[in-house]
């Protein structure tokens, strides 16, 4: 597979490191290659599928657990994924976002949306990450375009800022608090369709919450 645009440098602008400070993440449109990630997806896909331990039934599940199937670290399991997690691309960006001259991976983590199923409610990654520091993003890569309608990756712009709901886990209770308190503090929420090839990042330490619409 080639991999000539995954590893190739790229610098981004004050702008967009500004933009990302502010609002605690970005869009970046067209960052990958969309035949190349639709390649890596085929296999991520594969991978997702056959090693998810999910066997209930939607109903049956948490509100968490009917968010997505999720598998970690799929980068042990495969060459390939490896190659895309390990992007210089992927990494470049974020270390210039963080402002740091390098940066490690913590885990990957595929999440797959199933027909019917859940929202992914309101949470600020923060409450799962186990750092000191506060130089932590989340890279969300979807693996094909994502429509509004289809529930794309939302954010309340300029609520990293705000310390509320870092104690919350992802469940009803977060969607149910975090939502009303980023409405009443007059968050706006920023959502947007993801193409092929577009990423977001996001905060970690000083984070914005973010939510996803319902799937259809
Ligand atoms: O894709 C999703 O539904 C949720 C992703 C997420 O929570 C994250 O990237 O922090």
């Amino acid at each position: 597979m080639n991999q000539a645009h995954f590893d190739s440098d790229c610098v981004l602008s004050a702008d967009s490191v500004e933009s990302y400070r502010r609002d605690g993440f970005i869009r970046i449109r067209s960052l990958l290659d969309s035949i190349e990630t639709q390649q890596y997806g085929a296999e991520i896909t594969r991978l997702t599928l056959a090693l998810n331990t999910q066997t209930k039934s939607l109903s049956e599940r948490t509100t968490y657990d009917r968010a997505f199937l999720q598998v970690m670290n799929l980068w042990r399991e495969s060459e390939v994924v490896k190659r895309f997690i390990f992007s210089r691309k992927l990494a470049m960006v974020a270390a210039q976002l963080m402002g740091v001259s390098r940066v490690r991976i913590y885990h990957d983590q595929s999440l797959y949306k199933e027909p019917s199923g859940g929202i992914t409610p309101a949470h600020a990654d923060q409450y799962y990450w186990p750092f000191a520091s506060d130089k932590a993003v989340t890279a969300w890569i979807p693996l094909r375009s994502v429509p509004l309608e289809m529930g794309s990756l939302a954010f309340y712009r300029g609520s990293h800022h705000a310390s509320f709901g870092r104690d919350l886990p992802i469940s009803d209770e977060s969607e149910q608090k975090i939502s009303a308190a980023m409405e009443a503090s007059g968050f706006d929420i920023d959502e947007s369709p993801y193409e092929l090839g577009d990423v977001s990042f996001h905060g970690g330490g000083d984070v914005p919450p973010e939510i996803s619409h319902r799937t259809v």
